[in-house]
């Protein structure tokens, strides 16, 4: 495909790159997308259990959603395209990994420079006295309590209507504005703020890349579109980058 050898070209020479990953890099772990096929559960849509709202009104739901969540991500595993994305780390001086996903699984890729706009599954907060831990329980009993105070427990995720973290939007901005290269990764360019992010890359000077295997409405505004899995061109763009301190 010669648009992917132009596109790993661009990131020969780039020295700094920024990507935005969504849940279709997760897809090929296993792990249903929001939007595509399978991301429904039990008839409800993200839109509707993600908010403050649902929790209030219904958190025994909310949480039997999650524990869902966390028992699939609990069984899944990196796929190609999150082994790739953490190789290709070590290859610019400049790496930052932007994901909306909360399933943790760029990190247990091994991608280390990680900036998760939307929180962790795997983290709890207490609505009470906002003790922030770590809790890998799957399944978690419902409904799952504070262990310092007794307070009832939230996934610690950007639910809709909720403002990101500002420190993190801060690195984000960081990345965008320096970003030689931009990829955009299984993201169905549909949540906001995440789904403009690549326009501001792009409008600061990057070059923007779409991996996708459908069109989004970015599609046309990117300068590369590379149609297929993630889990094939991501791994493809390494390989074909020259070998790290190989000969001449
Ligand atoms: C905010 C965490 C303001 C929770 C998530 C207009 C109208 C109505 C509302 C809004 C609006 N504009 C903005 C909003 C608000 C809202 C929003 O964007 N709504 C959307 C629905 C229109 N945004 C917010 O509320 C954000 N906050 O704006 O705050 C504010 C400011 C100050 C003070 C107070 C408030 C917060 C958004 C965060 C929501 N939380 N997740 C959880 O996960 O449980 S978002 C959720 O969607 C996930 O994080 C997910 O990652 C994200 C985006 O979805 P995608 O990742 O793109 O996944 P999707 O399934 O959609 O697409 C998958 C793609 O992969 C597809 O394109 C598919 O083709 C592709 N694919 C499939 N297989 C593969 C593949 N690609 C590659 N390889 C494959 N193998
Ligand atoms: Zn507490």
């Amino acid at each position: 495909m010669a648009m992917l050898h132009n596109v790993a070209r661009l990131l020969q020479q780039a020295r700094r790159v920024a990507v935005l990953t969504g849940a279709g890099v997760s897809q090929e772990s296993g792990v249903p997308t929001f939007r595509g096929p399978g991301g429904l559960w039990r008839q409800h849509r993200p839109e509707d259990l993600a908010t403050p709202e649902a929790f209030a009104k219904d958190p025994r739901l909310v949480w039997e959603w999650y524990d869902w969540r966390r028992g699939l991500i609990a069984e899944a595993r990196p796929n190609p395209g999150h082994l790739a994305l953490a190789a290709l780390e070590d290859r610019f001086e400049d790496f930052t990994l932007i994901t909306q996903n909360v399933d943790g699984l760029h990190r247990r890729a091994g991608s280390r420079q990680v900036v998760e706009i939307h929180g962790s599954i795997w983290e709890v907060r207490c609505l009470d006295c906002g003790d922030l831990r770590e809790d890998r329980r799957a399944p978690i009993p419902i409904l799952p309590t504070c262990s310092l105070c007794g307070g009832l427990l939230r996934p610690n995720v950007v639910w809709f209507g909720e403002a990101l973290d500002p420190v993190r939007l801060e690195q984000v901005r960081e990345a965008l504005v320096r970003a030689q290269v931009m990829l955009l990764a299984g993201t169905s360019a549909v949540v906001q703020p995440a789904a403009a992010f690549g326009l501001w890359a792009q409008q600061a000077g990057a070059v923007l890349v779409e991996i996708n295997p459908v069109p989004t409405p970015l599609s046309l505004r990117c300068d590369y579109v590379l149609k297929g899995p993630a889990g094939e061109i991501l791994p493809a763009l390494l390989a074909a980058l020259p070998q790290p301190g190989g000969g001449l």
